[in-house]
């Protein structure tokens, strides 16, 4: 166990639902510590960059477009093992087969409104949190 960060995004549907309060509070009930929290719009080149790894994947049009559909919550997490306590919290990718104790399973549609974004290893938090977040912004 180490304490790691990463970063989790509440996609435009969920806040669009107006869930961004019931998902932070699963985030802060859950025990990660919240360092950095904004709401931002995506452009296009930035939904393109940020998802760059799935540029050759059949739905990384409709994936941007939905990311720059309207604003997103950014949050920088702490805790222990926090890159996969979040995604454990988030559940699968495909939202109807998310448990109803996920954010997934309560807030998401399918396998592309799926409410949230979570980092997928402490080398990709690096990544993304910096995306966001400059280090000197951050507690
Ligand atoms: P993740 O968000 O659970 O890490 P990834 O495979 O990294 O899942 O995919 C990034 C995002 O792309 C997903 O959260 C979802 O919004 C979208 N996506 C992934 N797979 C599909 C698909 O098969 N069809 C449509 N959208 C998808
Ligand atoms: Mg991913």
């Amino acid at each position: 166990m180490a304490i790691e960060r990463t970063l989790a995004i509440i996609k435009p549907d969920a806040v669009a639902d107006g869930n961004v309060g019931g998902i932070v509070g699963m985030i802060e009930a859950s025990g990660l510590r919240i360092l950095g929290m904004r709401m931002v719009r995506l452009t296009v080149p930035q939904a393109q960059a940020f998802y760059a790894i799935h540029a050759q994947r059949p739905f990384f049009e409709g994936l941007v477009a939905f990311m720059t559909s309207g604003p997103v919550v950014v949050l920088a997490l702490e805790g222990e093992d926090a890159v996969a306590s979040w995604r454990g919290l988030m559940g699968p990718t495909d939202s109807t087969k998310a448990g109803p104790d996920t954010v997934r399973g309560r807030y998401g549609e399918d396998v592309s409104r799926n409410a949230v974004h979570g980092s997928d290893a402490v080398q990709t938090a690096a990544v993304e949190i910096p995306f966001f977040f400059p280090t000197c912004q951050l507690i």
